[in-house]
């Protein structure tokens, strides 16, 4: 999905599986489809007086569409460039429904931003809550486009949201503020809840890390940290890193490389390697460096750059993704990943200031996030809907800012295995490379994924035909 490579990863989840996607080897049948299409959306859906309209691109798979009443899927795309549908777990869900798969791009990634400079000023109509109209009046003009090709005017097709992480979290939030318009939501790892100081983080990185490969982790962070301080010039240099010359930067990145692969289900990538050197009595730092290079940055197609202060200040870069992110988390939704005051896997360094300080740094004086408003307005984990499935996987970090507790027209589910990460109902594990149609037979427990897909599609099948019935009289 991603043409182009610079990537924060633990902070732009969604995202790394777009990229890997574009990494694994070329086969159209990644994709459902990559064909462009193109809307036109309004800039600013608040605003009274600006009528200002800018290029939304979208994408449409009908192959399975049971026509012309057959359901739709809207699956949102998140914080990064969308270039196709993506043939996951959902391909499978259409086809069983006979249903379309739309997906939109998310205003400002890609190819859909209204401005050409991302100056911070230029940045105000980022947000989840002008996304969220962006979806509504998206699903309206589908609609109609759709009568209109089936030649009938009127009809209201069942639809059924679905999104991974912060999507995820626009699917919840969606079915919640546009209920009249989705018969049901699917927000898988959907971070719903806004965290400012997000240290459940970086502690579910060292349990699913396990006791024996935390505490070499924790060695390993403090062994940087000393070579920091002696002489940061070389212990940079050894990550391949040179060109972050601020430490939190550093520090981060080489905190990233970590958590990912628990994030993204391949656990040994990081652990196995590292509780090899210890036994062989190896230099640890040399070990993890070697892992960073060879898995994070070359495999995974991370550059040491995309965490580079100095590069998110560009309002022109190749690649706007990380930039636009952290004005997201730096304006809304926080999730700073911040070391725990004790047992903290990452260096201490990582705290609330160094992301304080990147926001004002990067976007200026008064850009902050207000997790109290973001939370007031959507209502965090007390989101209040209905027909909402949550689902999480086990050893997810980001799984603590989701809704993990079913309550009353809300169920929450939680995929239970070694390598059950972040989206993986959909997605299957580990998520490097690509699974076609979110083949889950290399999840460590494929069963756990798969009774609750059986979840997912149970829920949906029954929200799918009240709302069918409901609106009848639409
Ligand atoms: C659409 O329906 C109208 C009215 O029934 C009919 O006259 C017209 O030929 C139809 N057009 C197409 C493209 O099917
Ligand atoms: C976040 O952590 C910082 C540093 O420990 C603390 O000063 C601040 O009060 C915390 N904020 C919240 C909202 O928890
Ligand atoms: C499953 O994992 C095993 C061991 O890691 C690997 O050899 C095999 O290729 C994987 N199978 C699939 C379908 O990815
Ligand atoms: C850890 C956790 O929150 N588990 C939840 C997973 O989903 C089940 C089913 O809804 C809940 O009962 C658990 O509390």
């Amino acid at each position: 999905m991603m043409e182009s490579r610079a990537r924060l990863v633990s902070i732009l989840f969604a995202f790394l599986f777009s990229r890997v996607a574009a990494a694994a080897a070329a086969g159209e049948s990644r994709y459902l489809t990559k064909d462009e299409q193109w809307m036109n959306q309004r800039l600013d859906h608040f605003s009274p007086t600006d009528h200002r309209l800018f290029k939304q691109r979208y994408f449409e798979f009908l192959d399975y569409h049971r026509t012309p009443g057959g359901p739709i899927f809207l699956r949102i795309c998140g914080e990064s460039d969308c270039s196709g549908i993506p043939n996951d777990y959902l391909a499978v869900l259409a086809k069983k429904f006979g249903a379309a798969v739309v997906t939109p791009e998310h205003r400002y990634y890609g190819k859909s931003s209204p401005f050409k400079e991302l100056t911070t000023e230029n940045l105000r109509f980022l947000s989840s809550k002008q996304a969220l109209f962006d979806l509504a009046v998206f699903r309206e003009y589908y609609q109609e486009s759709l009568n209109a090709r089936y030649n009938q005017s009127g009809l209201d097709n069942p639809w059924f949201v679905i999104g991974v992480s912060y999507s995820g979290a626009l699917s919840a939030w969606f079915r919640l503020k546009f209920p009249h318009l989705t018969c049901g939501s699917l927000a898988s790892s959907g971070v719903v809840l806004a965290v400012y100081n997000y240290t459940a983080f970086d502690k579910q990185v060292g349990e699913s890390a396990g006791p024996e490969c935390k505490a070499i982790l924790q060695e390993i962070t403090k062994l940087v940290d000393e070579q920091l301080r002696l002489d940061s010039r070389s212990v940079k240099a050894l990550f391949s890193a040179q060109e972050l010359k601020n430490d939190g930067d550093f520090l981060f990145f080489l905190a990233d490389a970590a958590a990912t692969t628990f994030q993204y289900g391949d656990p040994d990538a990081v652990c196995s390697p590292l509780i090899n050197a210890k036994k062989a009595g190896k230099d640890l730092v040399e070990a993890y460096a070697k892992f960073v290079k060879d898995y994070y940055i070359k495999t995974m197609e991370v550059p040491p750059s995309s965490y580079d202060q100095e590069y998110l200040k560009n309002t022109t870069p190749d690649d706007s993704s990380s930039r636009l992110w952290w004005f997201q988390v730096c304006s809304e939704v926080a999730y700073f990943q911040v070391a725990p005051k004790t047992d903290s896997v990452r260096s201490a360094r990582i705290d609330t200031r160094y992301h304080l300080d990147l926001c004002r740094n990067v976007f200026g004086d008064g850009v902050y996030p207000d997790v109290y408003m973001t939370n007031l307005y959507y209502g965090g984990t007390r989101i209040t809907a209905s027909k909402i499935v949550f689902t999480n996987g086990s050893q997810d970090p980001w799984r603590h800012a989701s809704k993990q507790k079913s309550s009353k027209g809300m169920p929450s589910y939680l995929m239970k295995c070694s390598n059950c990460g972040h989206g993986t109902d959909l997605r299957g594990c580990p998520q490097s490379p690509f699974r076609i149609e979110g083949d889950s037979s290399n999840c460590s427990s494929p069963a756990a994924v798969n009774t609750v897909r059986e979840q997912i599609a149970k829920h949906m099948d029954l929200w799918l035909s009240q709302c069918q019935k409901s609106s009848a009289g639409y």
